[in-house]
């Protein structure tokens, strides 16, 4: 069952102990689920369950509890699991009958418990009625319409299992950006530490910062004497599920989040966010996914040539190819070889005789470039910005000196205006903008006309006591209001008329997502028209991994906004920043940018940790080319007050 997070961890080379606090605490609710599957007693498998949660919130040393005995003395921790768990803990061998619960359970149903929403009590049931056991079983029971006839099930039941299978399938494809840099900088570091490597570093769709990753790709710099030992150390890592492939040169394998010492937390979900990917079960089934990895081990001559092959994207290594082909050289992940010197030589054998290369400048150099930055290796124009000397001076993250889309407690935020405030001083900003949900929004706790008021008497007081400090900070007041019939805003327009700015954004996704490109572009038209709408919020409503967003002609949008610009009246595109979203698409950012339309990055934040996701905005946007000129969060606070008024 490799990549498939319900199987038993393997005991960490060195122990005891030979498991972590988190793996025995998975063991233990695991085991609880299949006696649940098999229709074990209530009271055995709870017993289970509360062992679960209670070693899941001890902050004691588990390695020291077993090996002090102290483990027994723990409250729900009974003599047998006490055993049980010593045994792991300090031998690396899992309990037998644990063992065998899980080599008894047909596979289809453990496969089953992967579709979020679905537990184990409904999969007996169904395996019994209908004789469902397994996904594909599953589905066609679903499509057959025979699940939605079963006691205590329904259409909507049956219609969630058919979403929660398509979410998984993608859920097993590909990680989001966020989760796939979680699990490739710790295993960056992990591999980096090992005695002997020189270098490592993540390559890949990571690197190039896509929104989504496929499997991670990680080059190792190490001399050839170590290799033997540096590959044998990187097997014994924690962290990894299964080996797929263990070569001289190169080690495939699945990583699973035991690579998190820390734990593993997926952080806020808004409740938008959270009801389109399936409810509460989401964190859980974010947190048992894995990831697979490639390390390749090059020597340090190698390295530069075999990280930039591995970095790609393959479009962009066909182009590069051929422009060497075109010099009479021969690209390729071992080095640049004159085609003349190479003869019949091949691949590694003919490295020696390859141009040096200290670096990945020197490789663009060779081949008349100037470097270019992963994230633009998409083959969409940078090779001849690279020969012109035209490349963009992509922003960087201390460009950036505030953001306009966050919440507060006044809606769904977890932080006060307060607690936000001071969060944004702290990471240095300038400004801070505000602007939580309109009153429409209920599933988001919409605030009030009156209360949204009262939220800008507060700002002002702000502004004017740091104005008479000499605090150089300012709070922004808006709103996200939601776009409702007909290109109208929420709140009337007297209301909207005292903020600062307004975030339009659709939210209705249902309805959106049920109408055509053609009206549905025309409503934003209108809704951008609108007199109070500065800034379009999260442009597509699309759920990286959860749903796709609503047909809208995006080009449009944006060429409509360039002729509101064009007259001076300031309309911006969110590059909403949370990495569920990353809305807009960086491959719009360029369109954007040439119709002279300012993005503004967003971290739609919902606590004080939120704002940290302008991030992955800032990835976003220099994927897509953006220099500080084109985007609005790096004005000072001065400027933005004039951009605004
Ligand atoms: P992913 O994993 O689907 O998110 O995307 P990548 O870009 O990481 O793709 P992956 O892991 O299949 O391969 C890593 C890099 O290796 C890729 O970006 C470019 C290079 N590469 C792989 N296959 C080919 C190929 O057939 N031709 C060329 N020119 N390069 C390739
Ligand atoms: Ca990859
Ligand atoms: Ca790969
Ligand atoms: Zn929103």
């Amino acid at each position: 069952m490799a990549g498939n997070d319900f199987t038993l961890a393997k005991p960490r080379p060195t122990g005891p102990p030979f498991f972590s606090r988190n793996q025995i605490a998975q063991a233990l609710h695991q085991v609880a689920v299949l006696l649940e599957l098999q229709g074990a007693n209530v009271f055995r498998l709870r017993s289970y369950q509360n062992a679960s949660r209670t070693l899941g919130g001890i902050t004691e040393d588990l390695g020291e509890l077993v090996a002090t005995g102290e483990l027994f003395d723990i409250k729900g921790i009974g003599k047998g699991l006490g055993s049980a768990i010593s045994q792991a803990v300090g031998e690396g061998r899992w309990p037998s009958d644990w063992v065998d619960l899980h080599n008894n359970t047909p596979p289809g149903l453990i496969e089953m418990l992967g579709i979020p929403g679905l537990g184990p009590k409904r999969i007996k049931i169904m395996n019994e009625e209908l004789g469902v056991d397994s996904i594909a079983t599953l589905r066609q029971a679903a499509e057959e319409d025979a699940i939605a006839g079963l006691k205590g099930f329904g259409a909507k039941s049956q219609q969630k299992m058919l979403d929660g299978i398509e979410l998984l399938a993608r859920f097993r494809a590909r990680r989001r950006l966020d989760i796939g840099l979680m699990y490739g900088e710790a295993f960056e570091q992990k591999i980096a530490s090992i005695d002997g490597v020189i270098k490592a570093q993540l390559a890949g769709s990571a690197r190039r910062r896509r929104e989504t990753i496929g499997d991670l790709d990680i080059v190792v710099g190490v001399l050839d004497e170590n290799k033997d030992r540096v590959s044998k150390a990187i097997l014994g890592l924690p962290g990894i599920a299964d080996v797929k492939g263990a070569g001289e040169s190169k080690i495939s394998l699945i990583l699973d989040t035991s690579i998190f010492e820390g734990g593993f937390s997926v952080g806020h979900i808004d409740p938008n966010v959270m009801a389109a990917i399936g409810g509460d079960d989401y964190e859980q089934l974010e947190s048992g996914g894995t990831i697979d990895a490639q390390v390749r081990l090059v020597t340090p001559e190698v390295f530069p040539f075999t990280l930039a092959y591995f970095t790609g994207s393959k479009e962009h290594n066909i182009v590069m190819r051929q422009r060497a082909i075109d010099r009479g050289l021969r690209l390729s992940e071992f080095g640049l070889v004159p085609e003349a010197e190479a003869g019949g030589l091949k691949g590694m054998a003919s490295a020696h005789l390859s141009l040096p290369a200290l670096d990945e400048a020197d490789i663009y150099r060779h081949l008349g470039l100037d470097w270019v930055s992963p994230e633009l290796r998409e083959d969409t124009g940078e090779i001849a910005a690279a020969t012109d000397k035209l490349l963009p001076r992509l922003i960087v993250p201390s460009d950036i000196r505030g953001a306009l889309h966050n919440h507060t407690t006044l809606s769904d935020g977890d932080a006060s205006l307060e607690q936000m405030a001071d969060a944004a001083r702290k990471i240095g900003w300038n400004w801070l903008g505000i602007a939580d949900h309109s009153p429409t929004l209920k599933i988001a706790n919409g605030a009030s006309a009156e209360d949204l008021l009262a939220q800008g008497e507060v700002i002002r007081q702000y502004n004017s006591a740091w104005a008479k400090e000499g605090v150089d900070f300012r709070l922004f007041h808006g709103v996200e209001s939601d776009i409702l019939e007909d290109g109208k805003l929420d709140h009337p327009d007297d209301i909207l008329a005292e903020l600062d700015y307004v975030v339009a954004s659709v939210h209705a996704m249902t309805k959106w997502k049920n109408r055509d490109e053609v009206t549905n572009t025309e409503e934003l038209l209108r809704v951008i028209d609108h007199p109070a709408t500065s800034i379009l919020g999260h442009p597509t409503g699309r759920i990286l991994q959860g749903r796709d967003g609503y047909e809208v002609d995006m080009f449009a949008v944006i060429e409509h906004m360039a002729e509101h610009n064009a007259a001076g009246r300031m309309k911006a595109v969110e590059l909403n920043a949370s990495p569920y979203r990353l809305d807009l698409d960086w491959r719009l950012c360029k369109y954007a940018k040439a119709n002279n339309v300012p993005v503004i990055i967003n971290p739609d934040a919902h606590s004080v940790r939120g704002l940290a996701d302008v991030a992955y905005g800032v990835m976003a946007a220099r994927k897509g080319w953006l220099e500080s000129d084109d985007i609005l969060n790096s004005l000072s606070g001065h400027d933005m007050t004039k951009r605004l008024s």
